[in-house]
């Protein structure tokens, strides 16, 4: 049983004649079923992508504009796949480029493999030119990390690089590789056993004692809810997750890494819940009287007052990482297993709980009485209309949703309603702007035949925009949805709650205009500022803007059936909230409906 897709077993060519270190790795990237890096060359890794253009055939590198959009592009490899993505760069500044991506993937579990160059051993400690101590530097953001200094060990290193990004709980390997190791010629052994003491790989399974537990207290039962998050997507467990819904009837509450491990669409999904979640999730999960949590953390965008979240319940907590149990929520029945295997064993035992109709009829009342909303009759574009739009337009094909961070993340992720795992790309631990652009771009690298599109802000875009010219011209024909309210607007929300809405820097545009300081009278079309559109233009994209209402429809189904990478800029007011709210630290009782 593996936590993600498997990888394709190692094959055994191991040839007699000496090769160059680079080769080895790239004939160990091949091994392992890599089809595609996302690479950026510097003096330090030169050896590696002379290396690839040997295997041209088999593996596909792409060049991103930046090292970051190439972490980020390899994460929405992993992301959209369950297969681990590699980025490379060189050493020192373009080692440090990759960081933010790294402890992205770190934070939200994602396997991803960075091959980094380095300056040579024997240099190495000097300040050499573009040395930076990347190991050092990526100590604790990384899942394990290698400075490799003896060329013989580099077929087993890539080896158990990928052994320990991909087997319990996922996350990002680190290898740095100095350029002597990469020119070094070294006969390989990629038979040679892996040598990782303390670290077994091995799946933790529940037991069958944790197994009745749980299905005798969901018997018991009379307010169960399920709480659900990243683990659904990384174990692989969407299925049987449904299954036990079917089988149960309990209610089902989603992290914003869970979206698309549940269908948006059940009767019994409540949607998301935490900070920006439903009111349905927040009161179902406060007046539970037992929480299953399953493959989740119990993250502060989550629980908010951790003494008040789910306290009128009993908590089960079933996770593949030991070091998450009782880590902020004491659990009254803790299970540290591949979530898959424990939702399939308790899918053969459990029974629903006697009478749950009282229970969820009042869960689908706070749904009825106050659902995810928005003014549908406003005059301006609203983003969460256009994200709805775009989910009506686009919901009977195979659609794979990635977005920038702010509040377009927040209504996709209220607005959007995923069904199939691995569809939904967002930067949720390390809430990193300008993920939603690269990530787009790794994932339809790894799936041409899908419509992929990045919702995004104007903001976040701007973050990584360098990678419409590798959109452009590695063919990967993305679209962009930008809700382009020229503002940094999740920032902006919280300015004008709980800051007199003082601006302190939130606006986009020139700084003589009043809108800087929150004085103006809205933004007219000619200070709309930068202009996306021939931005787009200018890296050779197609492209269009929106301002009314009743061009919207037209102009996204434009977007989704071009053939090339499309960016739409609509025009959304900065004045609209992401609702509802419950403020950072508080309770749900503390919920802010308008
Ligand atoms: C790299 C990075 N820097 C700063 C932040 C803090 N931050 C969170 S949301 C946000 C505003 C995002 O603006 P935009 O992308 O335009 O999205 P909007 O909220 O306007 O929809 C900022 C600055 C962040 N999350 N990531
Ligand atoms: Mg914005």
């Amino acid at each position: 049983m593996s936590t993600v897709a498997k990888q394709p077993r190692v094959q055994t060519n191991s040839p007699t004649q000496p090769t160059s270190g680079a080769d080895v790795v790239v004939q160990a990237l091949v091994n392992h079923g890599v089809d595609t890096v996302f690479a950026y060359p510097g003096g330090c890794s030169m050896p590696l992508h002379q290396a690839l253009t040997r295997f041209h055939d088999k593996i596909r590198v792409v060049l991103p504009r930046h090292e970051q959009g190439g972490g980020f592009a390899a994460q929405g490899y992993a992301r959209s796949t369950g297969k681990v993505g590699v980025c490379i760069a060189t050493s020192g500044p373009g080692a440090t480029n990759l960081i933010t991506a790294i402890a992205d993937a770190k934070l939200d579990s994602i396997p991803i493999i960075a091959l980094t160059g380095q300056v040579g051993t024997p240099v190495i400690g000097s300040d050499a030119f573009q040395e930076t101590p990347i190991v050092e530097v990526c100590r604790s953001v990384t899942k394990h990390h290698y400075l490799l200094t003896d060329p013989n060990d580099l077929a087993r290193v890539v080896r158990e690089a990928f052994h320990v990004a991909t087997t319990g709980r996922p996350g990002p390997v680190l290898i740095d590789l100095p350029k002597n190791v990469q020119v070094a010629q070294v006969v390989p052994d990629f038979d040679e056993p892996m040598d990782l003491p303390g670290y077994s790989g091995e799946t933790p399974l529940a037991t069958k004692d944790e197994i009745k537990i749980i299905a005798d207290m969901i018997a018991e039962a009379k307010r169960p809810v399920i709480y659900c998050g990243g683990g659904v997507i990384a174990s692989g467990a969407a299925r049987e997750l449904l299954e036990l819904v079917d089988k149960t009837g309990i209610p089902v509450a989603s992290t914003l890494m869970g979206l698309s491990g549940f269908p948006g669409e059940h009767p019994l999904m409540l949607d998301m819940l935490g900070m920006h979640g439903s009111v349905y999730a927040n009161l179902a999960v406060s007046e539970a009287d037992l929480l299953l949590a399953f493959g989740v953390r119990f993250d502060d965008r989550v629980t908010g007052k951790v003494s008040e979240f789910a306290k009128h319940g009993k908590i089960v907590h079933v996770d593949i990482d030991a070091s998450e149990i009782n880590k902020i929520k004491e659990a009254d029945l803790a299970s540290v297993s591949d979530l898959k295997y424990a939702l399939s064993e308790l899918n053969k035992v459990v029974k629903a709980p006697a009478n749950l109709d009282g229970w969820v009829a009042r869960c689908q009342d706070w749904k009825k009485s106050d659902p995810l909303t928005f003014d549908r009759n406003a005059q301006a574009i609203l983003p969460q209309h256009a994200i709805d739009e775009l989910w009506r337009l686009t919901k009977d094909r195979d659609t794979i949703i990635a977005t920038g961070v702010g509040q377009h993340q927040m209504w996709a992720a209220q607005f959007y309603r995923f069904k199939d795992p691995r569809t939904w790309l967002s930067s949720a631990g390390l809430g990193t702007m300008g993920f939603g652009l690269p990530a787009a771009m790794g994932a339809k690298v790894a799936h041409p035949d899908k419509l992929v599109v990045n919702i995004d802000g104007d903001g976040s875009l701007q973050m990584n925009i360098q990678e419409f010219g590798t959109c452009y011209c590695e063919k990967i024909p993305i679209k962009v949805l930008l809700l382009n309210n020229q503002h940094l607007g999740m920032v902006v929300q919280w300015e004008d709650r709980f800051h007199d809405a003082n601006r302190a820097h939130t606006y986009l545009g020139p700084i003589d205009n009043p809108e800087t300081f929150g004085k103006g009278e809205g933004i007219g079309p000619e200070q709309r500022y930068p202009d996306f559109v021939t931005i787009a233009e200018g890296f050779g994209w197609k492209a269009r803007h929106v301002m009314k209402k009743s061009e919207l429809t037209e102009a996204l189904q434009e977007m989704i059936d071009s053939p090339e990478p499309f960016l739409l800029d609509v025009a959304v007011p900065y004045q609209e909230h992401v609702l509802p709210m419950i403020p950072s630290g508080a309770t749900v009782r503390d919920l802010i409906r308008e």
